[in-house]
């Protein structure tokens, strides 16, 4: 069975002001899409073809550039659009708002290093909160459509929150402004399945 782009949980123009319905349009519908035939084309006949997607980037052979680009795009994406949500933003509540305070003392402080984390990253790539087992928290950011659970990446544990940074997420509305989309991301941050996946990934 071949990867399927999944459906947007919402519609388009669910998110606006904060993403408008164009870009995500945009984004879904030809990014992710891409991403998604460009990885089934990669694996077809090959021994991963069949294979759970975390298994696949877990155990990824870093120098196989079409699956490391597509199979992080395919996934990052998928979480991307779930941690998002017309009813979201505010701040977590129980056992991840005690994990983040745990690690940065503060809702705000934990905004700021995330903001910080999606603002710096160079070029095109992604800023993550991630779970390490046991339960602590951490942001740090990788590159492309790298993700903090393919080998070697540096920010190890399992992604629970995720914003893509390439312009192609934002230029529509912000233009050069990622900071100002970074900080409307906060709006739509879905933090009842964020929470979800902490508690799983725990
Ligand atoms: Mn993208």
């Amino acid at each position: 069975m071949a990867f399927q782009l999944p459906d947007l949980p919402y519609a388009h123009n669910a998110l606006e002001p904060h993403i408008d319905a164009r870009t995500m349009e945009i984004h879904h519908g030809k990014h992710h899409n891409g991403y998604t035939n460009k990885l089934n084309a990669a694996i077809e006949g090959t021994d991963l073809e069949g294979k759970d997607i975390l298994d696949i980037l877990k155990n990824l052979d870093m120098s196989n550039s079409a699956v490391r680009n597509n199979g992080g795009g395919y996934y990052n994406h998928s979480l991307f659009w779930s941690v998002m949500s017309p009813d979201g933003g505010g701040e977590p509540n129980g056992a991840l708002a005690d994990a983040i305070n745990d690690a940065y003392g503060s809702f705000d402080e934990f905004k700021s290093k995330f903001s910080a984390a999606a603002g710096s990253r160079f070029g095109s790539g992604w800023a993550w909160l991630c779970v390490h087992e046991g339960g602590k928290v951490e942001v740090c950011s990788s590159a492309n459509q790298d993700n903090p659970m393919m080998p070697g990446i540096g920010c190890g544990g399992t992604p629970i929150l995720g914003i893509d940074v390439w312009e192609h997420a934002y230029y529509l509305n912000y233009q050069n402004r990622r900071p100002d989309y970074v900080q409307a991301f906060f709006n739509v941050i879905n933090w009842d399945e964020v929470s979800r996946r902490y508690e799983a990934g725990k």
